[in-house]
């Protein structure tokens, strides 16, 4: 009950939100809405199970029902904020990128993963998006997973870890002086969504 399969990326969601509206219209009175919500919920699992359990797609598409919304934010344990427009865009792609960016502020060191599981397969960084106080040192750690990665910044960025490696542990680390938006890809998974930012306030 408390843990169905309900995917919050899934691009099925938005689909089911109409459906679900389209119910909610044509409800008798006699219905209270958790029952809705309760019965609802087994609609849209079985409709996940019958096809929408894809590779997740871009679209972080909500539909807010009071049960989803006790799920967000668990990913890295603590609180997150909503991503600006720079950071939102550049994530479009990015199937674990879902709007809003991890608070890891007022850390010496945070932890970035490096080819945890997202964007069909073990292409993604974990959070995808992670705001840190300057001054706080960036661990990307390999999972191993996934092929060669490797770390890149847009432009003439500050994050260059070399070459693609499929090496477990901590590769690489930057320590982040100045504050500003830095954006970062991974050059063999770029077209697949295997990107990150991490702002630095
Ligand atoms: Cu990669």
């Amino acid at each position: 009950m408390s843990s169905h399969p309900i995917r919050r990326d899934s691009p099925c969601s938005a689909t089911l939100s109409v459906f679900l509206s389209y119910i909610t219209m044509s409800m008798s009175d006699s219905l209270n809405r958790r029952t809705l919500l309760r019965s609802t919920g087994a609609i849209a699992a079985a409709g996940l199970l019958a096809g929408c359990s894809g590779d997740g797609g871009g679209d972080a598409t909500e539909s807010a029902t009071d049960d989803e919304m006790t799920e967000s934010a668990t990913d890295s344990g603590g609180s997150s904020m909503e991503a600006s427009d720079e950071v939102a865009e550049y994530l479009g792609e990015t199937s674990n990128f879902d709007g809003t960016v991890a608070d890891m502020t007022g850390q010496d060191t945070v932890t970035v993963t490096v080819g945890s599981e997202a964007n069909g397969g073990a292409f993604g960084y974990d959070p995808a998006a992670v705001q840190i106080s300057s001054g706080t040192t960036v661990e990307f750690e390999w999972t191993g997973n996934g092929g060669t990665h490797n770390v890149k910044s847009e432009g003439d960025g500050p994050l260059d870890s070399g070459g693609a490696v499929d090496t477990e542990g901590v590769e690489y680390e930057h320590t982040f002086e100045s504050s500003g938006t830095f954006r970062y890809y991974c050059t063999p998974h770029e077209s697949l969504g295997m990107k990150g930012a991490i702002v630095v306030e």
